[in-house]
């Protein structure tokens, strides 16, 4: 038996033993094959999107390997209310997992919005050497002294965010100066894109596609991955590739909740969640490699941008200093370490 298959050997024995233990206290029972831990997990993508793929996947072998006693129920696209809902509902415990983008999570906690540093990560080796490295295991503290959620160790992607419109290209920063641009609820985002001196308003990704429809806004930013997958390009005409910056998904549990349950649970929960995680960034990746010929095909006119630009109009508007102020040195090191100097 290999190290690991003789782990989940153990591990499905006390999971099996922790049933047994629940029948005859008649918490369980065999006959109504009901679930004894029923666990929300609470996103805001598409079905369809890698991130519901697998998390469904990591549902079925939970139940699996515990015999149907644990149920990891999903709920995509916003099913139980915007991300600022999900995130006061994975608070108060009402959602069990949360998948918590960190520019979104900068509201509660905005030292976690590090990763999110415009123009930081220049590509996904120095993006994984963060997140799964000093960076990464800051945040996860930072997150869990909030002592009332923490993070799952493996961060999940969405991906570099560009700029779509229904107007004009961005080609220079002044493309952007008065443009009606819908962000996240995100404190980072926002302030980047005042510093651009667009009009930035904050919607939840529950309302984009109908925001870009009727043209309450003229443009949003999201990776390219999501526009395919979200179909923003019904609703977009222009991308530019601005890339101004990475952005993933913190699987958030609440701290209480979790440590109710019994620890092999625990175990198996946080074993398929990582393993989830890791999967999912593979399948974007793969998803990368035709999604330009994927939007092409859709309509999109797509167009490259010059960072530079972009850097030193962020730069002049004190975005960066003002940045490094409110994550404070020793953290700005640890993005520093992988980006090299932003100043
Ligand atoms: O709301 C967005 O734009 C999204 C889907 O990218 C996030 O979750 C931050």
């Amino acid at each position: 038996m290999t190290g690991i298959s003789r782990r989940r050997f153990v591990q499905t024995l006390s999971l099996a033993s922790a049933a047994l233990l629940a029948a005859g206290s008649g918490l369980y029972s065999e006959n109504s094959r009901a679930a004894e831990f029923r666990l929300k997990f609470a996103n805001n993508l598409p079905l369809n999107h890698p991130m519901n793929v697998r998390a469904r996947e990591a549902a079925k072998r939970i139940a699996e390997e515990s015999q149907g006693s644990v149920a990891l129920q999903v709920f995509p696209s916003s099913q139980l209310g915007g991300d600022t809902d999900m995130l006061a509902q994975a608070r108060s415990g009402a959602i069990d997992f949360y998948a918590g983008p960190p520019v979104i999570l900068g509201t509660l906690i905005p030292s976690a919005q590090i990763s999110a540093v415009g123009f930081a990560f220049k590509d996904y080796d120095q993006v994984w050497a963060a997140m799964d490295g000093e960076l990464g295991a800051h945040i996860r503290t930072e997150i869990a002294k909030s002592e009332v959620l923490f993070a799952f160790e493996k961060i999940w992607d969405n991906g570099f965010r560009v700029t779509t419109t229904s107007s004009r290209p961005i080609a220079t920063p002044a493309d952007l100066m008065g443009m009606k641009l819908r962000v996240p609820p995100s404190p980072i985002i926002m302030s980047m894109f005042r510093s651009f001196e667009a009009a930035p308003a904050s919607i939840n990704f529950s309302e984009v596609y109908s925001a870009l429809q009727t043209r309450i806004v003229e443009g949003q930013e999201n990776p390219l991955t999501l526009l395919a997958s979200a179909k923003l390009y019904e609703v977009q005409k222009y991308c530019s590739m601005t890339n101004h910056m990475w952005d993933g998904f913190w699987i958030l549990g609440n701290q209480s909740k979790f440590a109710a349950l019994p620890e092999p649970v625990q175990a198996l929960v946080t074993k398929h969640i990582n393993e989830a995680g890791v999967n999912m960034r593979a399948d974007l990746r793969t998803m990368q490699l035709d999604v330009i010929e994927v939007l092409t095909s859709k309509g999109l006119i797509l167009s490259n941008v010059a960072p530079e630009a972009f850097r030193q109009k962020l730069r002049d508007a004190g975005y960066y200093s003002q940045w490094r102020e409110t994550f404070g040195e020793k953290p700005w090191a640890l993005l520093e370490k992988i980006s090299g100097s932003l100043a």
